[in-house]
């Protein structure tokens, strides 16, 4: 063990202690330390004896306990206990040191808190950490932003405890400034609500339409996993659909009512300030909502009917089909992901790393899947991207995928089978590649109810025009403004 430790870590819950583990495996030492410090003792007996790691009492031990610049990092539940740890730590600090904070941080926290440190002289990270126990021992995916100079002092540290992809890259990058690593994080997790509700969708129309059974749809996710749609979440409900309990699938006998914990919700609410279209994040987090309203559906499911489901196609062609569907869908969800996050790097001067985003999201985290590394090509390609659908590799997926997803959105409508986030997502489509929407007459009602001007198409843009519809009105126009 050296003399000094290379960096300390507040809070021993599930997440803290893999990561010192996964530290120390990597031939770091580290100092341990949690509010309640018989936890530290617990630790350092239990499942940190003989590994490079000692424990702390006090924050003073802590602080004394660390080489020069100093790294703290923070795993404990997000909110007050971060900005408490934070002014305990601050008085016993030197200029250039650096805390970072690893836990499920809303990103202008961190916004705030890294603009407080640096008038301090101090530095600040906030970092995404996903993969949940297993990856914060083995190997997660980890997504740092904050003061650019803390950077190169924990480099080293998070890239060798990250996940590896197959050639060896790490699944931890620099991503941008002040709480750009927060708000990746938390698109990350919007994205993942948008995959799971895509591939419940595909599970509902081939257990509900097709009346497939579990042995018959784990085949299918199974060969699914071996294609393009290759992903964690794919390679998991595969499992899933073949687990059985007495011999039943499990899965029939688990409550359909779903939970979340907020962060689905946070990207759908940036999304709507920054006025980006993230429709199928936004549908993915309300189809968790109407799930929840459990006994108001049984009730509905009583008086309301809809068509009688019948299904009289090709089985095997229609889910190929939804591979199809699923595909498309799910390019149409990072495609929004990725313009949500260009927003925010234009709103907040953040200069984003997003092929290394992709690359982060590789491996380690509950996302990771190997279309990923296409995304990275395609900003490789063109670093200023505007929308991913304009790469000519996407381009080209979705025009050879839309058939077959246009005949599942079809069919699941026709059949009165809830696929939200496949249908939205077809929407946005169309409605992206839309050279003229309905907006003009949109903007006419507009002008017609409350004078809110319109632009005219054959008038430079910038002048704004008013028409008294009724012949009752004035010529006063409201005031224009874009909300
Ligand atoms: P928890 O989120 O359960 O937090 C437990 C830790 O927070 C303990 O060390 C506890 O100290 C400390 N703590 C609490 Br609670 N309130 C505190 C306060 N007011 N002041 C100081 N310390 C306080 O632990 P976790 O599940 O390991 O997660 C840690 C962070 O990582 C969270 O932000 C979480 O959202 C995030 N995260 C979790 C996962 C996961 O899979 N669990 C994955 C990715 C990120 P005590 O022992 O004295 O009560």
């Amino acid at each position: 063990m050296k003399e000094k430790s290379d960096i300390g870590l507040v809070g021993l819950a599930v997440m803290g202690e893999n990561l010192i583990l996964n530290m120390a495996s990597k031939g770091y030492t580290v100092t341990a330390y949690n509010r309640s410090t018989e936890k530290v003792e617990k630790f350092i007996n239990g499942r940190a004896d003989g590994k490079s790691i000692r424990g702390a009492h006090s924050v003073e031990e802590l602080v004394e306990s660390l080489a020069k610049p100093r790294k703290i990092m923070l795993m404990v539940k997000a909110g007050q206990a971060v900005d408490d740890f934070i002014e305990q730590l601050i008085p016993h600090l030197d200029k250039g040191d650096i805390i970072i904070d690893g836990g499920n941080t809303h990103y202008p926290d961190t916004n705030r808190r890294t603009e407080y440190l640096e008038s301090k002289g101090l530095l600040f990270i906030g970092t995404g950490v996903s993969g949940g126990e297993e990856g914060a021992l083995t190997g997660p995916s980890i997504m740092p932003g904050g003061s650019p100079a803390a950077w190169e002092h924990v480099k080293p540290i998070f890239q060798d405890i990250s996940a590896k992809v197959d050639d060896g890259s790490p699944c931890c990058d620099w991503v941008g400034e002040q709480g750009a690593g927060h708000f990746v994080k938390m698109v990350h997790n919007g994205i993942e609500y948008g995959d799971m509700q895509l591939i419940c969708e595909a599970y509902q129309l081939m257990k509900d339409l097709l009346g497939m059974s579990h042995d018959e749809m784990h085949e299918v996710f199974a060969e699914w996993n071996e294609g393009e749609l290759n992903s964690y979440l794919v390679e998991i409900t595969r499992d899933i659909l073949a687990y059985k309990e007495d011999g039943e699938p499990l899965v029939e006998k688990i409550l359909d009512k779903a939970g979340q914990k907020g962060t689905g919700k946070w990207t759908g609410i940036i999304a709507l300030d920054m006025g980006i279209p993230l429709t199928l994040i936004g549908e993915a987090v309300f189809a968790r909502c109407l799930s929840a309203q459990k006994d108001e559906r049984v009730e509905a499911s009583q008086v309301l009917s809809g068509p009688k489901v019948k299904f009289e196609g090709d089985k095997k062609a229609f889910v190929d089909d939804l591979r199809q569907a699923l595909l498309a869908a799910k390019m149409i969800s990072y495609a929004q992901g990725y313009a949500l996050m260009r927003e925010a790097a234009r709103e907040f001067g953040w200069h984003l790393n997003y092929g290394g985003i992709a690359l982060m999201w590789r491996g380690g985290c509950i996302i990771r899947s190997g279309f990923l590394d296409n995304i990275k090509q395609a900003f490789d390609k063109n670093g200023d991207l505007k929308n991913l659908l304009l790469d000519d590799y996407f381009k080209g997926k979705i025009e050879a995928a839309q058939d077959g997803w246009r005949r599942i959105a079809a069919t699941a409508i026709s059949s009165g089978i809830p696929t939200p986030t496949i249908t939205s997502a077809l929407n946005y489509f169309d409605g992206y590649r839309c050279a003229r929407l309905p907006a003009n007459l949109l903007q006419a009602q507009r002008d017609y109810f409350g004078a809110h001007t319109y632009e005219r198409v054959d008038k430079p843009r910038g002048e704004h025009f008013h028409t008294n519809w009724t012949g009752r009105g004035g010529d006063t126009a409201s005031s224009t403004y874009n909300v």
